[in-house]
């Protein structure tokens, strides 16, 4: 049986780091990809899917994106879902919302349940509200099943828990064979070794959202035969990715240079990708960057840009000992007070660019 291992897929999320309408856009964008999974799933005869928690961004999420999800999941039959809660969406009010009969949620009890699936498969899970540090106690698998047990939250190797962990010692020898967890948005490529017996992994977010969410996201793709993982796949679907980049303009002469220099450190992100540019080294005192004409000319190749300007000048001080101007006396001046090199050299930017009558952004 073909499964596929998804979670934090936070549907409704504000993305506060992209401008309004293109937050908006991205917003739809993440519900078509939830979409294409699951016609995905259908196309592919998936028996599963697992979604690890936060499934959507908050427990406030507007009805009608619910009642979208799942009548999206309610296409996709003869697929089953199996969802449980996370940290953001464990309040999720489901009253008044038609739940799809291929939909599995974990919250009819509030303690462990099993879903047993042909195969000899049988998933198990708790929804994110419920689970406490008791919870490890009373999950029973048997151990002639292919155990997939889902979780939501962070990993760690302790037996106590802060807030939203998980401690993977009270999960060893539970018969687990696959421990499908959510929270943090980064995939796991290579399985992790919980135990002699069982494996876990991260699935990471199905599109990245933000500049910490950056490179490949998607889903696994597991395929149980036999009782045995025989192929765990990462599949990506994403519509774009996020994308850091930098570059050093030390060298730089001209506006010209910079844009050169820029494009080149964008040359391997695919167009449509949301970009976060940092721009680096030291440059001379009288280059013009002019970062809202870079930012246009390269938002008409990206979904996204945004520049963040680490460059700062650099000043040989010999070059102005003799420097009888208005500029030199400033260099000067500022070289005698006590301060970082950090602090002086945007001091000295910010300065001499008021003395050459640019215009300053503070
Ligand atoms: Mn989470």
């Amino acid at each position: 049986m073909k499964i596929i291992h998804t979670g934090d897929i936070h549907l409704g999320a504000a993305m506060r780091t992209l401008p309004p309408d293109k937050a908006r856009l991205r917003g739809a964008e993440i519900v078509d990809t939830f979409r294409v999974l699951c016609s995905y799933a259908r196309g592919n005869g998936i028996g599963a899917v697992l979604i690890a928690g936060d499934l959507f961004d908050e427990n406030g999420v507007h009805k009608s994106l619910v009642a979208e999800i799942f009548s999206i999941i309610s296409s996709a039959q003869p697929v089953c879902f199996f969802y449980i809660t996370g940290n953001h969406d464990d309040g999720l009010a489901l009253d008044g919302v038609v739940i799809p009969q291929n939909l599995y949620v974990f919250s009819k009890n509030r303690g462990w349940q099993s879903y047993d699936l042909p195969e000899g498969i049988t998933v198990t899970g708790i929804d994110g509200k419920y689970l406490t540090p008791d919870s490890y106690f009373s999950l029973r698998l048997r151990t002639e099943r292919f155990n997939i047990v889902m979780l939501h939250g962070e990993a760690v190797g302790t037996e106590r828990t802060g807030k939203d962990q998980l401690a993977l010692p009270r999960l060893q020898n539970k018969n687990i064979d696959y421990l499908a967890l959510g929270h943090i948005h980064i995939p796991t490529m290579q399985a992790e070794r919980l135990d002699g017996r069982g494996k876990y992994r991260y699935c990471g977010c199905l599109e990245g959202r933000g500049f910490d969410e950056c490179g490949k996201r998607g889903f696994f793709l597991l395929d149980i035969r036999g009782g045995q993982l025989y192929t765990e796949n990462f599949v990506s679907i994403a519509k774009r990715e996020a994308v850091v980049c930098t570059a050093d303009i030390s060298a730089c002469n001209s506006y010209y240079d910079v844009e050169r220099t820029a494009l080149s450190a964008l040359s391997g992100v695919s167009a449509g990708s949301m970009v976060k540019l940092v721009l680096r080294g030291r440059h001379r005192a009288d280059l013009r960057k002019d970062i809202p004409m870079l930012t246009g000319r390269l938002s008409q190749s990206y979904f996204f840009i945004k520049i963040v300007d680490e460059s700062r000048i650099f000043i040989d001080y010999a070059q102005y000992k003799n420097d009888l101007s208005e500029r030199g006396e400033f260099v000067r001046e500022v070289g005698r007070y006590e301060m970082s090199e950090e602090e002086r050299s945007e001091i000295l930017e910010v300065g001499l660019k008021a003395l050459a009558g640019e215009e300053i952004d503070l």
